[in-house]
């Protein structure tokens, strides 16, 4: 299967599974009676139906350090400022010990973002295991603050988890400000710009265009199975949104995306995508417009348990 094809199954699948599990639990309600439960079999049917409301289905990614069964543990929870250092951390399961098979997604086995708590300070890095299943890269935070850290993966046979967990990092510091929105984003003499609108509840599909000199850069080289990489992150709490590449590699200058929105607010957008060999970061700062959809019963069909033609594609 070549790249591009992957890439769709992928995006694909991800929509069945995430469409579904958020219509069913909107429809649900918060005790989650009713037709859902769309992961029963794999996380124990006999759960009382009391059970929090928090139920994984209900809550976007990355708000949790455990999730579907899985604990992001990390080795150290502080670093120093402005000094390269090894930071590294496991992924295990719930009472159980380290996982050490993943399945590749978006190119690597897994995807390491750092930003400040103030939706500054983005990085995305790809650690390296060891046979122990202790993941480590080299960091270098250049400021004081609090951090949240996600891992991005699939464990081999196991559901796409993303865990976040704090870091901190000593020192004074101003919270930067953004504002409510920014659509233009200016990196190493290149300018990015982001067109379409992010809708509350719904899918939404915004497209980047990479200029540098004022001229279109029709040569974008191919970053992480797409044009570029895109991660979307709540900025009151800095969920971690859903985002699929709606082309594969190609050349620019428009990369396209489907982001999924699950509340209205403010949102920050971060793009990785290579030009010349070297990948550059575009930042972007969105607030949600229109109406979200009025809940449609119709669309609220459980979905079946993991059975997406299993891993790699
Ligand atoms: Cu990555």
């Amino acid at each position: 299967m070549n790249t591009a094809t992957k890439v769709a199954a992928y995006a694909g699948a991800l929509a069945i599974v995430f469409g579904g599990a958020w219509a069913a639990g909107a429809a649900a309600g918060p005790f989650g009676d009713g037709p859902s439960a769309p992961n029963a079999s794999e996380h124990g049917a006999g759960q009382p139906k009391s059970a929090p409301a928090n139920a994984e289905s209900e809550l976007p990614p990355g708000l949790s350090v455990a999730d579907n069964g899985y604990v992001l543990d990390l080795t150290q929870n502080a670093l120093p400022a402005r000094t390269t250092q090894t930071f590294s951390f496991k992924i295990a399961r719930i009472g159980g010990g380290a996982v050490t098979e993943f399945d590749v997604e978006h190119e690597k086995k897994l995807h390491l973002v750092l930003v400040r708590r103030d939706g500054s300070g983005f990085q995305h890095v790809h650690p390296e295991m060891t046979a122990d299943g202790t993941w480590s890269v080299p960091l270098t935070l250049p400021a004081a603050g609090s951090y949240r850290v996600f891992a991005d993966f699939k464990p081999a046979g196991g559901a796409k988890t993303t865990l976040g967990a704090d870091l901190q990092v000593a020192g004074a510091y101003e919270p930067q400000q953004f504002a409510e929105d920014s659509r233009e984003s200016e990196v190493d003499g290149y300018v990015v710009r982001l067109t379409g609108d992010l809708t509350a509840g719904a899918e939404s599909t915004v497209t980047t265009t990479v200029t540098k000199d004022g001229k279109p850069v029709t040569d974008l080289q191919p970053y992480l199975g797409a044009n570029g990489h895109l991660v979307a992150l709540r900025a009151a709490d800095l969920a971690y949104l859903h985002v699929h590449p709606q082309d594969g590699p190609g050349s620019g200058p428009d990369v396209k995306f489907a982001v999924e929105v699950p509340t209205a607010g403010r949102y920050r957008l971060f793009l990785d995508f290579q030009h010349e060999g070297k990948v550059r970061t575009a930042s972007f700062t969105l607030h949600t417009s229109g109406a979200a959809p009025a809940p449609s019963p119709t669309t609220a069909t459980p979905t079946q348990t993991d059975d997406h033609g299993g891993h790699g594609g």
